[in-house]
């Protein structure tokens, strides 16, 4: 038993991941105390708890067990959106120590904030997943997520720090300096989206480099957008690098909600700062352990904005059974799907309403337009298909280039991504009766 506190792979102890190992009464125990005590924040500083609480009838001091946690309201993307920017926030702004942002439905994104203790429990998270997938000290670590607003960057650095290791804050982009900064600097680890990891390996190819032969890189966190089983045994036969999953959300955390351990049979879940529950989306009833749902979160410890029962429209199932690595905090199968129309694009995630309101706001016409997404040499890549109205049709090439470039500038500033624009005839995008089907996602037709 006392083996399973000491790291798998390098046989040193780290104390953070102590708490992977808590017996399921105490841990149980922790989640109550601070059920009861993230409630009572909420309650008292948010006003949207309150109301929703009020309109419920219920108080703080009626969350008594674990299972009580049915009782309070969910929380929804868009009731970030409607409070933007600060109105979910439970402390003052003197308090608040970061903020991050990520896409919300419409073009204004949902802004999330960390007090100094927030800040410490996100590098603790991140410093478990880290051990877990056997990162160290002395690891050289090439960290390709975005630093900015979005919240993989900085949120991998600091629990990088933490355990330790030499971070290169490379961020995401200019794929030729990633490979020659990891060769030059005999990077050993790496943390990147799947899909961009997997373009790395080609443009090394096209240099000439082979990763197992030329490159030190032994093992990566991957995460930030679904990732599929052959995407996983093509990074690790073609390059040897061990790929670990990491989960999390903007709205709970960042990354760092939960990561697979070197079983990687599932991602354990933090559960001692993130209560879980899996429930039909439809009727959202809690579904039995084993069987998919909706993966609702509520944060048991954060101090800037807590949040109670988020509905994440990730698909998952828990796996409550023990896990060969002998941590107690229980497993979710990887998300492959969510309940929504939301896509992640190069970790970008993505709405077609977004879309739309960049359309519309070059054309006032109600736009029928297609988003088509593929995939080659491992890159994503988004097109739009619009259909033009009956004048421009014949016009002058000129006319329809200068077309092109607006949608695709106006896209750009929604979304901060490039799409290819392909205008097709009136008439030509298929009509629905019911919900248009606006996306295309062929990204796996490939076989990666
Ligand atoms: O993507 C946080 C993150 C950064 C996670 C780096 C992992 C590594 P958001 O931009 O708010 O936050 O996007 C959150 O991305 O609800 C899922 O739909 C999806 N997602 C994140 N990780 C995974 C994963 C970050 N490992 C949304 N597998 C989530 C599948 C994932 N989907």
């Amino acid at each position: 038993m006392i083996r399973n506190l000491w790291n798998d792979l390098e046989g040193t102890f780290f104390p953070e991941s102590a708490l992977d190992f808590m017996p399921q009464s105490q841990l149980r125990q922790v989640q109550l105390q601070r059920l009861k005590a993230i409630t009572a924040h909420a309650y008292a500083n948010v006003d949207l708890f309150r109301k929703r609480m009020d309109e419920r009838g219920l108080k703080p001091q009626d969350i008594r067990s674990l299972d009580d946690i049915r009782l309070l309201p969910f929380t929804v993307k868009s009731d970030l959106r409607d409070t933007y920017p600060y109105g979910l926030f439970a402390v003052p702004i003197s308090e608040v120590v970061r903020l991050h942002a990520s896409s919300g439905t419409t073009g204004k994104p949902i802004v999330v904030g960390y007090t100094a203790s927030d800040m410490e429990v996100w590098k603790q998270v991140i410093m478990r997943t880290l051990y877990s997938a056997g990162f160290h000290r002395g690891d050289v670590v090439q960290n390709i997520y975005g630093y900015g607003l979005f919240t993989g960057g900085l949120g991998l650095h600091g629990g990088l720090e933490g355990i330790g290791a030499t971070v290169i804050p490379i961020s995401g982009g200019n794929s030729e300096r990633q490979i020659m900064v990891m060769k030059d600097f005999e990077v050993t680890a790496i943390c990147s989206t799947p899909s961009y990891f997997i373009h790395l390996i080609e443009v090394a190819q096209k240099m000439g480099l082979d990763f197992k032969r030329d490159l030190k890189v032994k093992r990566g966190v991957f995460g930030a957008e679904p990732w599929t089983d052959p995407m996983r045994d093509y990074i690790q036969q073609t390059t040897g690098v061990e790929a670990y999953d990491i989960y999390g959300l903007s709205e709970i955390i960042g990354p760092g909600v939960g990561a697979e351990c070197h079983c990687r049979d599932g991602l354990h879940i933090f559960e001692d700062h993130f209560l879980v529950e899996i429930l039909d989306p439809e009727t959202l009833e809690p579904v039995p352990d084993g069987q998919e749902g909706e993966l609702v979160l509520t944060t048991l410890s954060k101090q800037a904005m807590p949040i109670l029962r988020y509905r994440t429209r990730d698909i998952t199932s828990i796996d409550a059974r023990p896990c060969g690595c002998g941590r107690s905090i229980r497993r979710i199968k990887r998300i492959s799907r969510r309940s929504d129309d939301m896509f992640i694009i190069r970790g970008v995630n993505v709405f077609p309403s977004q879309i739309e309101i960049a359309l519309l706001k070059t054309e006032a016409n109600l736009p029928h337009y297609q988003i088509v997404l593929t995939r080659k040499s491992g890159l994503d890549r988004m097109c739009v298909r619009v259909e033009v109205s009956g004048e421009l049709v014949g016009d002058r090439i000129a006319d329809i280039e200068s077309l092109q470039k607006r949608f695709a500038r106006s896209i750009e500033q929604i979304t901060g991504l490039h799409a290819e624009i392909e205008l097709v005839q009136p008439g030509t995008i298929p009509r629905s009766e019911g919900k248009a089907k606006r996306l295309f996602d062929k990204r796996n037709e490939e076989g990666v």
